[in-house]
């Protein structure tokens, strides 16, 4: 029974937003950390904090990089190798431009990233579970998975491929009695818009203004609420948006 003993997490894109807020709530909820990201100063401060509260390793690796994906997991010390929980996190937009001027650069970080790399590490880490007859995925999704909306377009298709993917793994791990389920969330202040905004500051500032959006702090609230039910209660596909946000594209702005 995966909730009578000291959990596990392996969180992917711990470094920042929505994985950054799930590894805190985990560490003061004393669930072990296997923290993920690029930004090794980022993993550094966050090794340090959280110590303080539950135990850390920390990987740095790329999600694109199928071969360091599976060094890195395959180098998790003895103590940090049953993993309990999986939050396939990592992820984000590049661009927001009509299908015809769509960057292929842009297409294949998307493509690569939100859905290949989660598809490594889901792959290097399930072994575990399966052994173990007892694991809990929990892959973040986005309204942008349910719902195409203009200039969406990639993104778009990256997260309606983890939708599916989400379905997959339930279907396919029921078997070994593993837990999968989505987040999808909506409009979250993180660094998202940043990222897909390529760093334009103000672009990115007015993606959240007029209205209160989400906070990542939220989204894990709801990560946390999922990992604590019942073993036989699985969370198989939750949609959640700011109070304010009704569709991907009806958000009510008071500007
Ligand atoms: P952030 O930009 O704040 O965080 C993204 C995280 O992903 C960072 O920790 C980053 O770490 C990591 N990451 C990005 N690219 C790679 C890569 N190539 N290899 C390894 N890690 C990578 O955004 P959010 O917290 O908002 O995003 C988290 C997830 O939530 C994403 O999957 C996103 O699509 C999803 N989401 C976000 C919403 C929002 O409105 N914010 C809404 C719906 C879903 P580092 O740079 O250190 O590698
Ligand atoms: C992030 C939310 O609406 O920008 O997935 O696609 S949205």
């Amino acid at each position: 029974q995966i909730s009578n003993k000291k959990l596990t997490a392996f969180i992917t894109g711990a470094t920042s937003g929505i994985g950054l807020e799930t590894a805190k709530l985990f560490a003061m909820n004393k669930i072990d950390l296997i923290l993920c990201g690029r930004r090794q100063s980022a993993l550094d401060t966050l090794k340090k904090q959280l110590s303080r509260h539950t135990k850390v390793h920390t990987l740095n690796f790329d999600v694109r990089d199928k071969d360091a994906v599976f060094e890195a997991i395959d180098s998790l010390p003895q103590d940090f190798s049953e993993i309990d929980i999986l939050i396939n996190n990592a992820g984000n937009a590049h661009g927001l431009n009509k299908f015809d001027e769509g960057d292929i650069e842009d297409w294949d970080a998307m493509l690569d990233i939100n859905v290949k790399g989660l598809l490594y590490v889901s792959k290097a880490i399930i072994p575990t579970m399966i052994k173990n007859r007892a694991g809990h995925i929990i892959n973040i999704g986005s309204i942008a998975g349910k719902e195409v909306y203009p200039m969406g377009n990639v993104y778009c298709a990256s997260k309606y491929a983890v939708d599916a993917i989400n379905q997959g793994m339930r279907i396919d791990l029921n078997q070994h009695n593993i837990r999968v389920g989505a987040v999808n969330p909506g409009l979250v202040q993180t660094g998202f818009s940043d990222v897909r905004f390529k760093g334009d500051k103000e672009r990115a500032a007015k993606t959240y203004e007029g209205y209160e959006p989400l906070k990542p702090e939220d989204i894990a609230d709801i990560i946390h609420f999922m990992v604590t039910r019942p073993y036989h209660v699985n969370i198989a596909d939750l949609l959640v948006f700011p109070t304010a946000q009704a569709s991907a594209t009806i958000v009510n702005k008071q500007l």
